[in-house]
């Protein structure tokens, strides 16, 4: 990346960094593939490990250039990025190509998904660098269009990532994202790797095929409305306990969508469901723990920080958790060279 002292003066691009978030309440379905719409709301916490940080430059060369830590990204990725940057010249009315270099902090087979902040971190930082500057919402309702969660990576803490109407055409306007009040509620997110490796389903086909297979998706859908709801005053008020039990309520029930799917879609392993027995027995053992699970086999706990060792040393000691990351609630992206965003 050219992003040192010498270079940054002459240099037409700019750089964005964003983290990764983990549901509380999860996004699963969309009612518009094309804009990525969402059936329903959902809820994050940005956490404050494994940022992206995405530099562009504009007007240098004949076709957009896509590198993810330091090497040209494979097809599909290019395919996805460019299709994205054409997205982003529509808005800003520039026309010159663009060289994209990425490079993710989170450790190879850590099993985290980097889609969020890669979209959010390349939203910014592409808009920066064709000198177009726009409000923290519409910012998020751009990064939707690389990948819906990322949507919710263009702010810090807690962010409700609000559906939309129905209103005709398809209400692109609506669906954006926005932080919640959440005073000074600073939980501890414990990740427990069960395995690090790529996945079999992508999350994107997981979802619409979910949608359209599995009998128990609508009455998943129909109560996160009243569960969202709960959710936020839960944070306003730092209530740990009650966020615990509506985030690990919703992230079973979004994983018995997907084993109701025909054919099912499995991402939980014997590992996965072996973290979950010792979630139990730390509340079991007056610890407020709590797990959510999102495309993967690998837990992220929840839990006061005055227990996440002790909560790290109880999943860690199992045999099928390869890693743990602790977390804590991050901020949300920024262009931390070149123009403005
Ligand atoms: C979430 N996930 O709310 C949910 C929970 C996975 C499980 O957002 O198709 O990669 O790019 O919009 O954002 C993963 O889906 O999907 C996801 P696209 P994305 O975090």
């Amino acid at each position: 990346m050219s992003t040192d002292a010498t270079t940054l003066d002459i240099d037409t691009g700019a750089t964005a960094v964003a983290h990764p978030n983990m549901a509380l309440i999860k996004y699963w379905g969309k009612r518009d593939r094309d804009l990525i719409l969402p059936v329903t709301g959902s809820l994050s916490m940005t956490l404050d490990i494994f940022p992206t940080t995405t530099h562009v430059r504009v007007g240098e060369q004949e076709a957009d250039t896509i590198a993810l830590d330091g090497r040209p990204a494979d097809e599909v990725t290019t395919r996805r990025v460019t299709g994205f940057l054409r997205l982003v010249r529509d808005i800003t009315g520039r026309h010159e190509a663009a060289a994209v270099d990425s490079v993710n902090s989170v450790p190879t087979g850590a099993g985290l998904a980097s889609s969020a902040s890669g979209f959010a971190a390349l939203a910014a930082a592409a808009c920066a660098a064709y000198d177009h500057s726009l409000t923290p919402r519409e910012l998020s309702r751009l990064a939707r269009r690389g990948s819906g969660s990322a949507c919710r990576s263009v702010f810090g803490d807690f962010v409700v990532w609000h559906p939309g109407g129905s209103r005709p055409p398809r209400d692109d306007l609506g669906s954006y994202a926005e932080p919640v009040p959440a005073g000074d509620f600073d939980p501890a997110m414990v990740i427990a790797i069960v395995d690090g490796g790529g996945k079999a389903v992508s999350s994107r086909k997981a979802m619409q095929h979910t949608v359209e297979t599995s009998p128990f998706y609508l009455p998943w859908a129909a109560g996160i409305a009243a569960d969202l709801e709960r959710m936020r005053a839960a944070i306003g008020r730092g209530d740990l306990q009650e966020v615990g039990r509506i985030a690990e309520h919703n992230a079973l029930s979004m994983h018995a969508t997907m084993l109701a799917a025909r054919p099912a879609v499995r991402y939980l392993q014997a590992g996965t469901l072996r973290v979950l027995d010792a979630v139990a027995a730390l509340r079991t053992g007056g610890i407020d723990a709590y797990a959510t699970i999102d495309a993967g086999p690998n837990v992220a706990v929840l839990c006061d920080p005055r227990d996440e060792i002790r909560v790290a040393r109880a999943v860690s000691e199992l045999p099928d958790v390869s890693a743990t990351h602790i977390a804590h609630r991050g901020p949300g992206t920024t262009v931390t060279a070149g123009a403005a965003a």
